[in-house]
This record gives C-alpha cells, sequence and structure tokens, in this order.
C-alpha cells in the first residue's frame, strides 16, 4: 500500500444544502434577497440540492395550466439568478417519488399536535372556511421534512419566514431518530443576517409574498420591466418623518424595508447605507437610488431568464439531470426509512 496515501489528510467533506421554493407566482424580491441569492452565493462551497415544490404548491388550488408554467418559468429563474447546473442540483419535486413517500412515512411518526401549532398554517386556517380547506395545509410542513431529512441536509438556507418549519423538521428527525435508531441528520436552519424579511411595499407589516405579487405594489418581480420596478418603488409606501434611518418603529417600517432592500444588495453596512442618504432631500431621492439598485441587480437575471425560456427542451434536460442526481441520493434513503420500520423491501431475501 501506498503509504503517503494512507497518511494524506482527507479533504474535508462539503456541507450538504437543501432548500425549496413553491411555483405558486411570480419569483419576487423577497424570494431572491432571502433565499435564492445566499444559494447562488455559496454554492461553491457546499454540495447543493435546490427542490423546485410543486407538491406544496397543490396544499392550496393552482390552476392546472398555470402551475405547469410557473414551475419551469421558476426553474428558469434558479437559473438565471446564477444556480449553475455543474455546482448544483436543481429538481422537480414531484420528478421524485421519495418525496411524497417520506411523507407518509413520517407522517405516521408525527403528533397532529405538532401540526397544529405552527404559525403558517393558524395564519392561513383563521382565514379559511375548514370545510374548504385541504388537509395538505395541515400536512405541508411534514412533507418539508421529508425534503430535508431525504438528502440529510446539514444546512437548510431560508428566510425567516421559515426557520420555524426547519425546526419542526429537527424534531421529526430526533423522533424518528430515537423511534427506530440513527437514521436522519439533524439540519440546521440558515437565515440570512440582512434580506431575511422583506416586507410588502404597499403594507410594510406584512412580509412580500408570493402569491399576493400580481396585487398591483405589493412586491417587485424578478421579471418586471424596469419601468414596472420604478412605478412599484415610487408608490411604496413611507411615512411622515422624513428622516432617512434604520428603525425598528413599526411605524417607519416602509422606510427601514426599502433602506434594508438597498443594504442587501449594495453589500453596505448600515452606517454606510445611513452616509449615502445623509445629503438626500426626502424619501424621492431614497426611493430614486433603491429603484436604481434593484434594476442594475436584476437586468442581467430578466436577460438570462428570457434566453432560457426560449428553449424549454433544454430546460427540461436540466431538470431531469437534477431529479436523477436526487432520486440517486432519496432512494436508497426511503429504502432505509422502510427497512428501519419494518416494511419489507421489494426482492428483499429472506
Ligand atoms: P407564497 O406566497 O406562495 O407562500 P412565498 O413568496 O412566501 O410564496 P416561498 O416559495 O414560500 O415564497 O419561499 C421561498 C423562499 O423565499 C423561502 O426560503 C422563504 O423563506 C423565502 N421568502 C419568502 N418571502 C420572503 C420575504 N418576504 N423575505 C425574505 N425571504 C422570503
Ligand atoms: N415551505 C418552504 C418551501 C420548502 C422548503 C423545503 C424550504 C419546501 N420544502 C425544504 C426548505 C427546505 C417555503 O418557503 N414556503
Amino acid at each position: 500500500m501506498n503509504q503517503s496515501v494512507a497518511h494524506e489528510a482527507k479533504p474535508k467533506p462539503r456541507k450538504r444544502v437543501l432548500s425549496g421554493i413553491q411555483p405558486s407566482g411570480d419569483v419576487q424580491l423577497g424570494n431572491y434577497l432571502g433565499a435564492i441569492k445566499g444559494w447562488v452565493d455559496r454554492q461553491d462551497e457546499k454540495d447543493n440540492f435546490f427542490c423546485i415544490v410543486d407538491l406544496h404548491a397543490i396544499t392550496v388550488p393552482q390552476d392546472p395550466h398555470e402551475l405547469r408554467h410557473q414551475t419551469r418559468s421558476l426553474a428558469a429563474i434558479l437559473f438565471a439568478a446564477g444556480l449553475d447546473p455543474a455546482k448544483s442540483n436543481v429538481f422537480i419535486q414531484s420528478h421524485v417519488p421519495p418525496h411524497a413517500e417520506a411523507c407518509w412515512l413520517l407522517n405516521c411518526v408525527t403528533p397532529i399536535g405538532w401540526l397544529e401549532r405552527m404559525t403558517q398554517f393558524k395564519d392561513k386556517a383563521r382565514n379559511e372556511n375548514r370545510e374548504r380547506m385541504s388537509t395538505g395545509l395541515l400536512d405541508y410542513p411534514v412533507l418539508m421534512a421529508g425534503d430535508i431529512l431525504l438528502y440529510s441536509a446539514d444546512e437548510v438556507p431560508v428566510g425567516e419566514d421559515q426557520k420555524q418549519h426547519v425546526e419542526l423538521a429537527r424534531d421529526i428527525a430526533e423522533r424518528f431518530n430515537r423511534l427506530f435508531g440513527d437514521t436522519f441528520v439533524v439540519p440546521e436552519p440558515v437565515i440570512p443576517e440582512a434580506g431575511a424579511r422583506v416586507m410588502g411595499l404597499d403594507d410594510p407589516s406584512r412580509k412580500m409574498s408570493k402569491s399576493f405579487a400580481d396585487i398591483r405594489g405589493h412586491a417587485v418581480r424578478l421579471i418586471d420591466e424596469p419601468k414596472e420596478i420604478e412605478r412599484t418603488i415610487n408608490r411604496a409606501v413611507t411615512d411622515s418623518y422624513n428622516e432617512i434611518r434604520f428603525s425598528d418603529d413599526p411605524e417607519r417600517s416602509g422606510v427601514n424595508n426599502l433602506l434594508g432592500i438597498y443594504k442587501v444588495i449594495t453589500g453596505k453596512t448600515a452606517e454606510e447605507v445611513e452616509n449615502d442618504f445623509a445629503s438626500a432631500r426626502g424619501y424621492g431621492d431614497l426611493k430614486r437610488s433603491v429603484g436604481e439598485v434593484i434594476i442594475s441587480e436584476l437586468a442581467p437575471i430578466r436577460a438570462r431568464y428570457a434566453r432560457l425560456m426560449d428553449d424549454i427542451a433544454e430546460l427540461d434536460r436540466l431538470l431531469s439531470l437534477g431529479a436523477a442526481q436526487a432520486i440517486a441520493v432519496s432512494g436508497p434513503k426511503v429504502d432505509e426509512m422502510k427497512e428501519r420500520i419494518g416494511l419489507v423491501l421489494q426482492g428483499d431475501e429472506l
């Protein structure tokens, strides 16, 4: 045996990253700053899986034609934003059957009380008639736990609103490990320091959301034309203090949100941002600068998006490569789950 090989330090394995995004509307600036941008910026250092979670999207009613379009459009946005198929496996959740299977298996170890306590479920349930609400909406976090645990993900980079769901995935992993022996890596949520909660431009008391993105003035969409972006930012709700500085006063959350967006895109510190506006004449100047940095950040993404949407066959090819990698990891993992639970695997010798 070659001695020098035996003594060589093994390279440290890369951390496995998994995250998901729903094809439930046009991707908005909050998705980009809170999640996608971080995925792109760190893809060189990590072992990456990014899942277009169509099974999550159908927990609320979707138009079938629209859903199909949104799913491909989201894939194009992710590649256009900089996910490189050579470094990141991007795939559609429903192309990988272990996701739905893992969800069922995990359902059977997840107490229903844990799901009823989820903030997102409680918020949605408050405004919905229980006779119309799908069971999928309650079960949503279990499907998400399966997404994460099937890949033994160490890190789950998400916006602030998803922290509780990742914590539930940790609880489910620990419970399964306790019941059936060590099976799952217990994942960590990774929340960005800035951009983790971009607020609605029409109402800075609620988070910017894809499914409200066609409400005029609510969100900047990644594929908006520069003129549209200018218009949306110009109409953004501010206040009457006429003071351009960061603040946690809820009455000033509109201005705080605009400054926060400017800060993440420029990568400046809070102090540098406030200095940039020290001689501004008012909120008009603030909005002009925020509009400009957004437009220049998004212009190359919009151009690449248009090219990708012109070649759907190529887009589908990239997605099948991603799905093949995803199946190679999640297939054996779901078999391991079944085995531990006591299910007989097909073709298993006695
Ligand atoms: P929907 O309105 O359909 O719930 P959404 O806009 O909340 O969609 P998701 O697909 O649920 O988007 O989330 C994708 C990622 O974007 C998640 O990591 C989520 O935390 C993040 N994200 C969503 N909205 C924001 C926001 N306003 N600020 C920061 N991050 C966000
Ligand atoms: N629920 C998430 C989307 C999602 C996800 C995941 C995120 C589904 N599966 C796995 C991280 C890891 C949301 O953003 N609404």
